[in-house]
C-alpha cells in the first residue's frame, strides 16, 4: 500500500492538480486511485461510506493510512510539513497558508465564470449570466488577485512566498498555467514579471519537469476549472 492515496475525479486535472504537484515535487510515494482500475467505486464509497462520520464533502481528499482528509488547502497544509513543502515555524505556515487560501478563492471564481448559476447546468444554458461574470472576473479580479501575489513576491524580494519553496509556490504555478490557458487575451495585458518568473522556477524544479512531461500530467480541458471559453476571454 502506498503512503498516500490521492483521490480525484480521474479525467481533468481541477483541483487534485494541486494536491499532485506537491507529492510530484516531493517524490512522494502516492497512488493516484481513481486513475487505477477499480478506483473510482472506491473513491465513490470513501464519498458515500459513514466510516466516523468525517467523511468528504467532495473530491480532493487525501488517505494517509487510517485517515482520510479533504479540502484542497487543508490537505496542503497538513501535507506540506510531512513532504518538505512547509515552513517549519507555525507562524510562517500561518502565512504560506494565507496564501494558498487566497489562491483557493481565485480558483473558485474562475469556476464561476463558466459556471455562474449552478454546477449541475451545462455550460451552455448558463451562457449570458457566464459572460456576464467573465467580463467582470477578466477586468477587476485578475488584476486584484495577481496584483495582490505580484505584490507580495516584490516586498519579500525572494524567490519564493517564503524563504524556501512551499506547496503554495507550486499552487501558484498551477494558478498562473491554468488562467493562461483559459484567458490568453487577459493574461496577455497583465504585468506579472515576479509571478512570471516563480511559474518558470517552479516548471523547472526537476521533480515538477519530470511531472509535467509524464502522461500523468494531464492537459487542460474544457469539463476542468480552466476552461478555454474565448467568448469568456474579453481581455
Ligand atoms: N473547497 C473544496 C472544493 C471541492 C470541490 O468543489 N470539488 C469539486 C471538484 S474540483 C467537486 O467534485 N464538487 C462536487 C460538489 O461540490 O458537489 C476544495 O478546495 O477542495
Amino acid at each position: 500500500m502506498s503512503e498516500y492515496e490521492l483521490y480525484y475525479w480521474p479525467t481533468i486535472q481541477g483541483r487534485g492538480e494541486f494536491v499532485r504537484l506537491a507529492l510530484e515535487d516531493a517524490r512522494a510515494d502516492y497512488v493516484d486511485v481513481a486513475r487505477t482500475e477499480g478506483g473510482m467505486p472506491r473513491m465513490m464509497a470513501l464519498l458515500q461510506g459513514t466510516g466516523d462520520g468525517l467523511r468528504p464533502f467532495a473530491p480532493p481528499f487525501l488517505r494517509h493510512r487510517s485517515l482520510v482528509i479533504a479540502q484542497t488547502a487543508n490537505i496542503l497544509h497538513w501535507l506540506g510539513p510531512r513532504i518538505g513543502l512547509a515552513p517549519d515555524d507555525a507562524d510562517d505556515h500561518a502565512r504560506i497558508h494565507q496564501l494558498q487560501l487566497t489562491i483557493a478563492d481565485c480558483v473558485a471564481e474562475v469556476h464561476e465564470t463558466h459556471h455562474p448559476i449552478a454546477s449541475s447546468l451545462y455550460y451552455e444554458d448558463q451562457r449570458v449570466e457566464a459572460a456576464r461574470r467573465s467580463s467582470h472576473f477578466v477586468s477587476e479580479r485578475i488584476p486584484k488577485f495577481l496584483g495582490y501575489f505580484e505584490s507580495v513576491l516584490e516586498a519579500g524580494s525572494r524567490e519564493w512566498f517564503g524563504a524556501s519553496c512551499t506547496y503554495a509556490d507550486l499552487s501558484l504555478f498551477q494558478l498562473l498555467s491554468g488562467l493562461e490557458y483559459a484567458f490568453p487575451r487577459a493574461m496577455a495585458k497583465q504585468r506579472i514579471p515576479k509571478l512570471r518568473a516563480l511559474r518558470d522556477r517552479v516548471a523547472q524544479r526537476p521533480n515538477v519537469a519530470a511531472y509535467l512531461s509524464s502522461p500523468r500530467r494531464l492537459a487542460f480541458n474544457e469539463n476542468g476549472i480552466f476552461r478555454r471559453y474565448p467568448e469568456l476571454d474579453a481581455g
